[in-house]
């Protein structure tokens, strides 16, 4: 290798002009190009100026390509920059000819980083950050970096604006945590690319998991809360006075490490003397739990993806059943109908198998910082219980005695209202 990397500077003359104005075209080309040369695509950036031009930058592992356009002079210039052996710059060329239907064109080649005149240093990481960091201070108000964290499938995504520094981040067996600083919602626990937690928003997911359950139920002593390693949903659990003793089966001590370390108004709680917390396997838990152990579960497991897949299966479920007391009652995550409606709707007709038609029910929340914004929990009863129906003294005491920000009792109706597409999916 003589140089680190191989930069190509295209002229494409004569092009169709109504191809380089359109930007949704251009930037496929271009990604497509990114693609056939081999490359490794991290994302893409691409804006239509008005009333002609296009301008664009995908980003690759190995560098990047770019392109301005002037449609009105049917040109477009581009930078092929990748390094590394793998990575052919060359055929990214011969596909956008094709693309632009380029009549013409020029390019020259020059080579990147001559290895001859560099010298390979080590050097201190974390040292430059913070060095960095102090002239992000001074100019804090002038420049934000334009980091985003992007919650995604292949067709949806929610992003958030971060200021670039990930304050924890840790890999284990089972997934990626980190923690990130959002500049809307505060501190933000991601696990494996998905947004878990945020500073600014918790309170909507952790406030509804427990509240209306168990202000309905009002005789909940034994609760076992599965994943919830944040802290956020023992810390509700815990307000109420009816509970003898919380146990929390977190999978990754991770999670619990990175929310006491930056986290401490969701993991407040989990030093608390009603709490057992144990870091294990919690569909194992379940499996090896004597029947009628709890009177309430709390499935606040991540999404159905790595480690939490299992929480969506029916033989965990059946698990949890045998694990309630005769009036016992279970409470789950079950994803965005919006989002991920396959998991929602499997989770829901899972439940009603195991424990009847009649005894599972449907409840909303608006969570702004999950894809989407609809998320849902699935109810389900060992015995006759109807959640949707609640004393309201005692729900009104309980909202004035812990300054709730989410739950009251018109909440506790309005939960389990489902529109009708939403019906629709749970009867089809
Ligand atoms: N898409 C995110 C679903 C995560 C559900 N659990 C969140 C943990 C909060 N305690």
């Amino acid at each position: 290798m003589s140089a680190l990397g191989t930069h190509i500077l295209v002229e494409f003359l004569g092009c169709k002009p109504e191809i380089l104005n359109d930007v949704s075209v251009t930037e496929t080309g271009m990604v497509d190009a990114a693609c056939r040369a081999g490359a490794t695509l991290i994302n893409s950036t691409f804006h239509h100026f008005s009333p002609y031009g296009v301008s664009g930058v995908v980003v690759i592992q190995e560098s990047h390509l770019a392109i301005h356009t002037w449609p009105e002079y049917q040109y477009a210039a581009v930078d092929l920059f990748t390094c590394g052996d793998t990575v052919d710059p060359w055929k990214s060329f011969d596909h956008l000819k094709e693309v632009f239907e380029a009549q013409n064109y020029s390019a020259i080649e020059t080579k990147r980083g001559p290895i001859n005149l560099l010298t390979r240093v080590e050097f201190d990481l974390k040292g430059m950050r913070a060095e960095a960091q102090k002239n992000f201070e001074v100019d804090e108000i002038k420049y934000k970096r334009n980091v985003w964290f992007t919650d995604k499938d292949e067709n949806q995504a929610l992003s958030l604006r971060y200021t670039g520094d990930v304050l924890y981040d840790k890999s284990s067996k089972y997934q990626r945590t980190r923690v990130i600083d959002t500049y809307a919602y505060g501190k933000t626990l991601t696990i494996d690319n998905m947004v878990m937690t945020t500073e600014k928003d918790e309170y909507h997911y952790h406030e509804m998991i427990c509240h209306p359950v168990m202000l309905a139920h009002n005789e909940i002593k034994n609760v076992l809360v599965i994943g919830g390693g944040d802290g956020g949903t023992v810390r509700e659990v815990l307000k109420h006075k009816t509970v003898d003793k919380v146990v929390m089966v977190e999978i990754d001590k991770n999670v619990v490490e990175a929310s006491q370390k930056f986290l401490p108004t969701l993991s407040q709680s989990l030093d608390h003397p009603k709490l057992d917390l144990k870091i294990r396997d919690g569909i194992q838990f379940v499996e090896e739990t004597q029947p009628g152990t709890f009177d309430l579960i709390i499935v606040d497991g991540s999404d159905p993806v790595g480690p939490a897949e299992g929480l969506f299966s029916e033989t965990f479920y059946e698990n949890c059943r045998r694990a309630l007391s005769d009036h016992g009652v279970l409470v789950t995550q079950a994803e965005s109908p919006l989002f991920n409606r396959p998991a929602f709707v499997q989770l829901n007709k899972s439940l009603k198998s195991l424990f009847g038609q009649n005894k599972v029910f449907t409840l909303l929340v608006h969570i702004p910082t999950y894809p989407s914004g609809t998320w849902s929990f699935q109810i389900a009863s060992k015995n006759e219980f109807d959640p949707t129906r609640v004393n309201t003294e005692i729900v009104d005491q309980f909202e004035q005695n812990n300054v709730l920000r989410y739950y009251n009792q018109e909440i506790h109706t309005a939960a389990f209202a489902l529109p009708n597409y939403i019906k629709k999916m749970l009867h089809e």
